[in-house]
């Protein structure tokens, strides 16, 4: 493992100690203005000096007619219900019960208690107007030991939030792993263990046998790269290991996995489309160097293109193999024919866009814009655009989904019963106009998604930061719509911001 990788893995691990949480960093692309040469792809030349990010505009951007306006969460952040009908345990809850790995010592099991009012929140996403709702589906509740018969309570459950979405008129968007692996399967190895990806596709194959007629779209497994890195090397994040060249072994199971979950669909017969959920990140040289450029362009390899290329051009990128070099786990790991299976061709992309990343001459990482109350978000919302222009550029037309997009802010319910998140309004605004740009410069975003519907259980950080359009009173469970979701319904309702 080279000198650069190593810089890599220690920036990244100082990040963590001051509770880097969701995947990482990016390599993207720098732009401002709206040309379609801006390119969002890894700058590594001298026009890439980032500019002042979007200003915030009075003039209305129309969205397209029919364009996807939704909100995100994932299983184990809301639900609760951590021990109820049959669900198995997931390596979260192994970790949050692990004394010091979460702040304040919190855990999932009961989160918004999501298992038990997931009417009352259909009916709030009814009335904010969404479009679509992506959730994701618990392993451990349809298989409780990660393998063999369904649980037919855990299928139910999924069963009626999707029945109760059509109800609404609000279209599903079913993400199969948002990082709960059964525990049983971790103690088999995890992703670490090539049957895991295998396993994976038994349990998707049985969630499309249950669900497959009712959920149009499909995502398989939820940033890969946040389980490698901050599970894998920083250990943060379930299951705790700080093992680089386990990591990346991992990064090709959960691709592999990825494959195999379409492969499954498509076996199956399913008419519903599925794809990827990625978060990317537009990584930017630091300063003018050469040394920069080449930095970076090694850094988008470990952010972006280890799990674009693989995904959708059938190759994993060659520096990042010559990295990790010939002996690594992950180099030793791939048999032939596994990058036909990661590249079965998808019907989507989905990306999730938080920060940007610039990359110094040594390989660190350095801060040009404000931080969010997660101190690894560097708020630019014209990274937005980059990315997206980049991805399209690079991998085709392909149709992309954003489905997460947000920030933590400091709220509180005021005692006349309102929040004002007015922060979160502002950045929404300013990252939907990114987005709105690049519609217009060709790129083919069919939908939007907030993280997150509700104020959840955020990983390490338990439930001190609150990322939602929905404020979450935990210790009654009550619901309070905060401006920023006021003000995401009149977008809705207009179609533009
Ligand atoms: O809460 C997470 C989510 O689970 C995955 N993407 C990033 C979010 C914010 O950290």
């Amino acid at each position: 493992m080279s000198m650069l990788t190593r810089r890599h893995l220690l920036r990244r691990a100082a990040l963590s100690a001051t509770a880097v949480t969701p995947a990482g960093a990016a390599l993207g692309a720098v732009t401002t203005a709206a040309g379609a040469t801006a390119l969002a792809g890894c700058q590594t030349g001298e026009d890439a000096a980032p500019t002042e990010p979007t200003a915030s505009s009075a003039a209305r951007l129309q969205f397209p007619v029919n364009f996807g306006w939704g909100a995100a969460t994932s299983a184990y952040q809301i639900e609760g219900a951590a021990k109820e009908d049959g669900r198995g345990e997931s390596v979260w809850d192994t970790f949050s019960h692990t004394p010091g790995r979460i702040r304040n010592g919190d855990t999932g099991d009961v989160a918004a208690d999501h298992y038990h009012r997931y009417a009352e929140d259909l009916d709030l996403m009814r009335d904010l107007g969404l479009r679509s709702y992506r959730f994701s589906i618990s392993w451990p509740r349809i298989q409780p030991d990660g393998t063999g018969a369904a649980n037919q309570r855990g299928i139910d459950f999924y069963r009626r939030l999707v029945d109760g979405l059509h109800e609404r008129g609000i279209s599903p968007m079913a993400t199969l792993f948002h990082w709960d692996l059964p525990q049983t399967l971790q103690d088999a190895g995890g992703w670490e263990s090539r049957d895991v990806a295998y396993r994976f596709a038994d349990y998707a194959a049985t969630v499309f046998e249950a669900l497959g007629d009712r959920v149009p779209v499909w995502l398989t497994i939820n940033e890969p790269k946040t389980v490698v890195q901050n599970g894998y090397l920083y250990g943060h994040h379930a299951p705790g290991r700080q093992d680089p060249d386990a990591a990346y072994l991992v990064a090709h199971h959960l691709q592999l996995a990825h494959g195999l979950a379409v492969q499954a669909l498509r076996a199956d017969g399913g008419t519903g489309r599925i794809g990827p959920a990625f978060n990317l990140h537009p990584c930017y040289p630091a300063d003018d160097s050469p040394a920069a450029a080449e930095a970076t362009r090694l850094y988008d390899g470990y952010e972006n293109r280890l799990y674009l290329d693989s995904a959708l051009k059938g190759s994993y990128p060659e520096d990042v193999l010559a990295d990790l070099g010939p002996t690594s786990r992950m180099v030793r790991g791939i048999r032939d024919g596994d990058l036909e299976i990661i590249s079965s061709p998808v019907d989507v992309l989905a990306v999730q866009y938080y920060t940007p990343i610039y990359v110094t001459a040594n390989g660190g990482t350095m801060r040009r814009w404000p931080t969010s109350e997660a101190s690894w978000q560097q708020i630019y919302p014209d990274g937005m655009y980059d990315i997206l222009t980049r991805v399209t550029r690079d991998y085709g037309p392909i149709p992309l989904t954003v489905t997460e997009n947000g920030l933590p802010t400091p709220d509180v319910l005021a005692a006349d019963g309102t929040v004002e998140d007015t922060g979160r309004v502002t950045f929404l605004r300013d990252h939907l106009a990114a987005a709105h740009r690049a519609v217009t410069d060709g790129v083919p975003l069919e939908s939007f998604h907030v993280w997150s519907l509700l104020d959840n259980f955020e990983w390490a950080e338990g439930y001190d930061q609150r990322w939602g359009l929905i404020y979450i009173d935990y210790p009654t469970q009550r619901r309070v719509l905060k401006r920023s979701a006021h003000w995401y319904r009149q977008v809705i309702a207009d179609n533009a911001v």
